[in-house]
């Protein structure tokens, strides 16, 4: 942790961080709300990791910690700042569960892109908030921790049998294929694409066995998936009592899942999102909670 916090402020002081947010926000056209925001924010995380490694040979993502006292500089010159949507916190956003089961059933990029794109990768912009929720947000030094986890989470539904699965299109209506040039970078999507050989796959879940691919169909009242088997004994409970309470019940080794935040209108707006795409994603997200809630699922996050 000490030599990132010796690297941050000094990537920062020569104006690497301006230069990172400088890209981020003159190609966020290209790489939102399209099936390049994958591959493309892979290709940034690298980028990143090979400007720290300039003053660090140890830098990596995966050791990404929090910075304070920077100043930063794009659109103006302001301290960095976050906004908390909750006061001193952030609101809830989506539990391990929701994104697992998106995981175990998307089989299309296209798909499984909007299911992380609009749920878990705005929600935790906008619950940081400040930087984090304009254009310039890799300002500040979470975004690429935050990156590095939906990049984890990618790394992991492509080993899971979608390795050189692209089927969605950029921001011109284009299909991107793994021959796509990457935004600003111009080097293959490809090249990119292949996580287990490249130097920077990010280490993924600390689970010790694979996780169980039980399909979660919604709306059934099939027992919801193990999401990461390793992560913990006894994982899912099911109560066998009545449910007489919606409040979190810790005490018996889990708490009911809680309706994630919704992404702003102004979220949307900035990204240029498809509206109807989004409401569709935020209902299934919605109804997932209430299915897993109704067969007393509790959880152990
Ligand atoms: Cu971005």
């Amino acid at each position: 942790m000490d030599r990132i916090a010796n690297v941050a402020p000094r990537m920062n002081d020569e104006g690497w961080f301006q230069y990172l947010s400088y890209i981020h926000n003159a190609e966020f056209g290209n790489i939102h709300g399209n099936d390049m925001f994958f591959p493309w924010h892979r290709r940034f995380l690298r980028d990143f990791e090979e400007i720290g490694q300039r003053y660090d040979g140890g830098f990596c993502c995966s050791i990404l910690g929090p910075h304070g006292r920077m100043d930063a500089i794009v659109p103006n010159n302001h301290c960095l700042s976050r906004a908390f949507d909750r006061g001193g916190g952030i609101q809830p956003w989506y539990s391990p569960e929701y994104i697992y089961s998106v995981m175990q059933r998307d089989g299309s990029m296209n798909s499984f892109r909007q299911h992380i794109e609009f749920t878990i990768h705005g929600s935790v912009h906008l619950g940081i908030g400040g930087d984090m929720s304009t254009y310039w947000s890799p300002n500040d030094f979470i975004f690429m921790l935050h990156h590095a986890n939906l990049d984890r989470l990618w790394q992991q539904w492509q080993n899971w049998g979608h390795q050189m699965t692209m089927d969605g299109r950029d921001s011109r209506g284009n299909w991107v294929g793994l021959g796509s040039p990457i935004p600003h970078y111009n080097d293959e999507v490809g090249f990119y694409h292949a996580t287990r050989r490249q130097p920077h796959v990010l280490p993924v879940c600390r689970c010790r066995r694979r996780p169980r691919y039980e399909l979660l169909s919604v709306g059934s009242q099939r027992k919801p998936p193990v999401a990461c088997a390793g992560q913990g004994q006894g994982m899912m409970k099911q109560r066998n009592t009545t449910r007489t309470t919606m409040s979190p019940n810790i005490s018996s080794g889990g708490q009911m899942l809680v309706p994630p935040t919704k992404l702003t209108d102004s979220w949307i707006n900035m990204h240029r999102f498809d509206r109807s795409s989004v409401n569709k994603v935020m209902q299934e997200a919605q109804e997932f909670v209430s299915d897993m809630n109704s067969v007393n699922y509790l959880s152990p996050f």
